[in-house]
């Protein structure tokens, strides 16, 4: 039977990168993100490409309900998920924090800590029930340390990341896997999102220097999702060679 991954934000970026290297390991997958067009497209290329089954639940992760009732309404069969990578997520806005727009806060808090905590406590209690189950959370290096003007994007990483070791140790006699990926600087829509859709501001983000791309983030995922039943991964920082911290980047 093959085994079943629900990867949150697939309509972009790294859960997009992500949803296709698991379908084209022969995984299927349930998808979600807020853009059901996307979701649609990407269901039909991976069953077209790779044979596999897609389900797609188009939902804000932000709203507890619209996060219960999409996933609770999953036929059964879809419940037997293998492993849950919590990755949609945004940051919205770089201002100092006497500065900074309330509205950016609740969004980031509500999207990136409470939206993944929805997510898991229903995926978290089927992989109780079903005796396994690996929680892959995308945290980042914003979860590892705190850059000027980064506040509450870093706190709500933060989070994440204490939330991973929070999981780990609670799902332990369960048997269920937990690990945090923190990637430095992926070239996404990250940044387009971040800066309200200003491109040539979210360009200059990633000039002079070679990012990480989506896919160098989705093949760790899958390293830390097919690693042998005895071996769990806790935490791994992945950065492009040339940031050495949040804010060290050369730019050559
Ligand atoms: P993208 O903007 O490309 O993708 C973000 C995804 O999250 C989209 O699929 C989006 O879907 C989904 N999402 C955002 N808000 C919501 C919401 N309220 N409800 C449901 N889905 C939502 O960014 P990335 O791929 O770069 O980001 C993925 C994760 O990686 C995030 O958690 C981010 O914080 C983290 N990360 C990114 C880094 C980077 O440099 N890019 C570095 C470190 C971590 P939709 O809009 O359709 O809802
Ligand atoms: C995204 C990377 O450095 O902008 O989490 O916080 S950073």
């Amino acid at each position: 039977m093959a085994k079943i991954a629900l990867i949150t934000g697939a309509t972009a970026g790294i859960g997009e990168a992500c949803a296709r290297l698991f379908a084209r390991e022969g995984y299927n997958l349930i998808l979600t993100g807020r853009r059901m067009q996307r979701l649609e497209r990407l269901a039909q290329s991976l069953n077209d490409k790779y044979n596999v089954q897609v389900a797609v639940s188009c939902f804000d992760v932000r709203s507890r309900q619209q996060v219960t009732e999409n996933l609770q309404s999953l036929p059964e069969q879809w419940k037997r998920v293998d492993v849950l990578v919590n990755n949609a997520g945004l940051s919205q806005g770089l201002d100092p924090i006497d500065q900074g727009n309330l509205d950016d806060w609740d969004t980031m808090i509500d999207t990136n800590v409470k939206g993944l905590l929805y997510i898991t406590k229903v995926v978290s209690g089927w992989m109780v029930e079903n005796g396994f189950g690996h929680i892959i959370n995308i945290g980042s290096i914003a979860g590892k340390e705190v850059y000027p003007n980064g506040n509450v994007y870093c706190a709500s990483k933060h989070a994440v990341d204490a939330l991973n070791q929070g999981m780990r140790i609670d799902l332990l006699k369960h048997g269920i896997k937990v690990t945090a990926v923190h990637p430095g600087a992926v070239e996404t829509e990250f940044s387009e999102v971040r800066f309200k859709g200003d491109t040539n501001r979210a360009k200059k983000v990633y000039e002079g220097f070679d990012p990480l791309v989506a896919d160098d983030i989705a093949e760790t995922i899958w390293f830390v999702a097919s690693r042998p039943k005895h071996v769990n991964i806790n935490d791994i920082v992945v950065m492009p060679t040339a940031q050495a911290s949040a804010t060290n980047i050369f730019r050559g």
